[in-house]
């Protein structure tokens, strides 16, 4: 099947990079988004959202013609949608915006078309949400058009090279419409394309994302049995890794981001009786921060109107991201226990959070703190250096909850570190 002109609907974290990959690949891209700011940002050549390289792709794909923004869509041979699927607050998956999406395709909606889902969705969305709703345009998906579903798997910070790299699993509404989504994705993905039927394609994506959550969550509840046990989890791990058949991932402060801390309530959702492990591990995760803040507390004694200097706010190293991120949850339970909480986000000196004090400088926020909390191994923060901090800071509390900060070069610079899951052998 060819392609000339396809519409990317929804211009996120996903949406804009596979449009504007697909408009330097030579195919005429009508981006649209509903909400009129992003249409404004990007028809000005600004941008609404930070990844690495994400601006030249943009700036190469609008130069070359062939990318164009609108707020609604148009006629096209194929359409994408790649609109964000939240949870609601019962963590019932939220698909207003897939849905919207779909109906606002049916009156453009071709005999031979293809539709793609892209928005990660619980299992039997593509067939049972979607396919009625463009049925509305009186065609039948799988006869009249293509439908298919191909989850996006791009991590966030390698997005660019990763939609091109990563193997795509394109799962079809029947074997036609998953070749005519091949036929699409080969326009530039590198990556080895597989054929699935859209349910499986559904399962796989949240299997990924499931799997990831469930390790982290052994991880984590290692490192609280670390404490206990007065050993060192980071160190316990690094062994159990040489076993041949183990790769347990790391512990941290929790488990955020916008795929792996709802993803999993998807499939918890469509079936909570046969999924106690997956819950057990929402739990372990989501429950992460209040274990590092009982860590903290233990190590300032009292933290009632203590200053408290929490370095990182993003969910993960290296982005600017700060949705569900555990860092700030810490950060505000530390808030709520009466402590004077001074945040720093390298990556977004001016973020602006409910209750919290964002410092714009790292110096102004550990000047008269109590504590330094590292709570993201940003790499500016794990490459401070140990005597320079102790000019600019008169406590000498650490407490590392990524360990990211190394005990020896630290201790040598007078400091005392508190590592999450390195065991005094009193928590838990
Ligand atoms: N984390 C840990 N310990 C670890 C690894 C991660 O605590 O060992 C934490 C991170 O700090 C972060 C959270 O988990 O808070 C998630 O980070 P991540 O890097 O594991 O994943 P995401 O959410 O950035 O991206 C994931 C990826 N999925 C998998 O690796 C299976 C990505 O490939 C997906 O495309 C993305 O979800 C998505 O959009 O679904």
């Amino acid at each position: 099947m060819n392609f000339n002109k396809i519409c990317v609907l929804g211009l996120g974290y996903i949406g804009l990079p596979t449009a504007s990959t697909f408009a330097t690949h030579g195919l005429k891209v009508l981006g649209v988004d509903v909400n009129q700011k992003v249409v404004d940002t990007l028809r000005k050549g600004g941008l609404h959202i930070h990844e690495p390289g994400l601006r030249t792709l943009v700036s190469a794909a609008l130069g070359s013609g062939n990318l164009s923004i609108s707020d609604q869509p148009d006629n096209a041979d194929a359409f994408i949608i790649a609109v964000p699927t939240p949870f609601k607050r019962d963590k019932k998956a939220d698909l207003k915006y897939v849905i919207s999406a779909a109906e606002t395709i049916v009156p453009y909606l071709r005999r031979g078309n293809l539709v793609i889902l892209e928005s990660t969705s619980p299992p039997r969305t593509t067939v049972d949400v979607v396919a009625p709703i463009l049925a509305q345009s009186g065609l039948e998906a799988g006869k009249d058009f293509y439908l298919a579903y191909s989850p996006e798997r791009v991590l966030p910070g390698q997005i660019i090279r990763e939609i091109i790299e990563n193997a795509r699993v394109i799962g079809g509404l029947n074997q036609e419409s998953a070749k005519a989504g091949r036929d699409l994705y080969l326009t530039f993905v590198r990556g080895e394309i597989i054929l699935t039927s859209a349910t499986s394609a559904e399962m796989v994506k949240l299997m990924e994302n499931t799997y990831r959550d469930v390790n982290i969550a052994i991880a984590n509840e290692f490192s609280r049995l670390a404490d206990k046990f007065g050993i060192d989890v980071w160190e316990a791990i690094t062994l159990a890794n040489r076993h041949p058949r183990v790769d347990i991932l790391h512990p941290g402060p929790g488990v955020g981001g916008h795929c792996i801390s709802v993803d999993p309530w998807f499939l918890v959702e469509a079936a909570p009786e046969i999924t106690p492990l997956i819950q057990a591990a929402r739990g372990v995760n989501d429950s992460q921060p209040q274990y590092v803040v009982a860590i903290i507390k233990k190590a300032l004694g009292e933290i009632k109107g203590k200053k408290i200097a929490a370095l990182g706010l993003a969910y993960k190293p290296n982005v600017d991201d700060l949705r569900e991120s555990p860092a700030i949850t810490i950060a505000k339970l530390l808030h709520d226990e009466g402590a004077i909480v001074q945040c720093y986000e390298p990556f977004k000196k001016d973020a602006k959070i409910k209750d919290l004090k964002v410092m714009d400088s790292l110096d102004s926020a550990i000047a008269d703190a109590d504590a330094l909390v590292l709570l993201v191994s940003h790499t500016p923060l794990v490459t401070l250096d140990p005597n320079e901090i102790a000019e600019k800071t008169n406590t000498r509390i650490l407490i590392d909850t990524v360990n990211g900060w190394s005990d020896e070069a630290w201790k040598a610079a007078g400091f005392r570190i508190t590592r999450l899951g390195v065991g005094s052998g009193s928590h838990g």
